[in-house]
């Protein structure tokens, strides 16, 4: 009995491990790694990387198996939208933004108000990516897109963030050491991929270096330029939580109208969600209200255009969104997400 039981522990613990080691995926790549990276430097070289950065950043670099077996996992389990908002929007993130925001105030007013985004929008965007600063990751964003590059799921992609990445350090907006981030090569307070740093980082302190990982002007500057080059509209808010009509006939189309069959191809999953625009004076007509019952606002000086979203069914919260949601969604092509920094931001206001 107990050698029986000695055995099968003995069995548990060798099919434990062998198990622990069949999911520790190594790249998937014929080619061997020494072999690849010897010609990925070539490569890099001859569009412009000197031999000094590539010496300085690949030293003893070896693919990160954690990296794989990241991008391996499945997706997680969908959260509802009430459980996401309640995390994401949870008392102690407010509470942690209205902090940061006071304390950052003389950097963050004047980089809000150069670039033209109302600032709780920077600050909600800021909170959600990495907790206003507090948790940016710590991978070694060389190795991750490194590791990425070499494995064959999404090589090409990967490939072309790590040349960025490395024109980065050519650059000298950053050591190799300091350059961290997600495991997928999301880099600093605001999370940005190396061709995004490129396309948007912005330097508000104006030093020469745009340092999206510790300086606060540069992070408020890249978060607020990256809304604005997306279509941010300073004189509009996101959006706003609406009451629908309580009978349930006028309540059923409304829901029928909020599947776009043709969304735009730039963010289709999370747009298809959504109904077509109209005007906010023909939503009232529709029957949809402001949440306490009363009017929408009748808007004079410019024509808003609202989409109706309702990411819990018909039972579930209803919302109009506004072009600003549009381009909260280009940071991000997520309803949930954009709604998390939509509702972060109504509570930072
Ligand atoms: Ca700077």
């Amino acid at each position: 009995m107990i050698r029986a039981l000695f055995i099968t522990i003995i069995t548990s613990i060798l099919l434990f491990s062998a198990s622990a080691h069949a999911q520790r995926v190594v790249a998937d790549n014929p080619v061997s790694f020494e072999d690849w990276l010897a010609e990925f430097k070539l490569e890099a070289k001859a569009e412009g990387i000197s031999q000094e950065i590539l010496d300085l950043t690949f030293a003893d670099l070896i693919p990160n198996p954690k990296v794989i077996e990241l991008d391996r996992r499945q997706p997680e389990f969908t959260q509802t939208s009430k459980e996401y908002i309640r995390v994401r929007v949870s008392e102690t993130r407010v509470k942690n933004g209205i902090k940061r925001m006071a304390e950052t105030k003389p950097i963050l007013d004047p980089a809000a108000q150069k670039i033209g985004v109302q600032k709780r929008f920077i600050a909600a965007i800021w909170g959600m990516e990495t907790n206003y600063g507090a948790y940016t990751g710590n991978f070694n964003i060389v190795r991750s897109l490194m590791t990425l590059s070499y494995d064959m799921r999404r090589s090409a992609f990967f490939r072309k963030e790590l040349h960025k990445a490395l024109l980065i350090l050519q650059e000298g907006h950053i050591t190799p050491e300091e350059m961290i981030g997600s495991w997928a090569g999301a880099m600093g307070q605001g999370q940005f991929m190396p061709t995004s740093f490129f396309a948007y980082a912005y330097d508000m302190d104006e030093d020469g270096k745009k340092d999206i990982w510790t300086n606060e002007a540069d992070v408020f500057g890249s978060i607020g330029n990256y809304l604005e080059r997306h279509g941010w509209r300073p004189d509009q808010t996101w959006g706003r939580e609406i009451k629908m009509p309580d009978d349930m006939a006028a309540r059923q189309a409304l829901v029928d109208l909020t599947h776009e069959p043709n969304p735009p191809r730039s963010c289709k999953r999370a747009l298809s969600a959504h109904s077509k625009k109209y005007s906010l004076d023909q939503w009232q007509e529709m029957g949809v209200r402001n949440l306490d019952g009363s009017d929408l606002p009748k808007v004079t000086s410019t024509n808003i255009e609202a989409t109706l979203l309702m990411p819990g069914g018909i039972d579930g919260p209803a919302y109009l969104t506004y072009q600003n949601f549009r381009t909260i969604l280009t940071y991000n092509c997520s309803n949930l997400y954009g709604l998390g920094v939509s509702l972060l931001s109504d509570r930072l206001k």
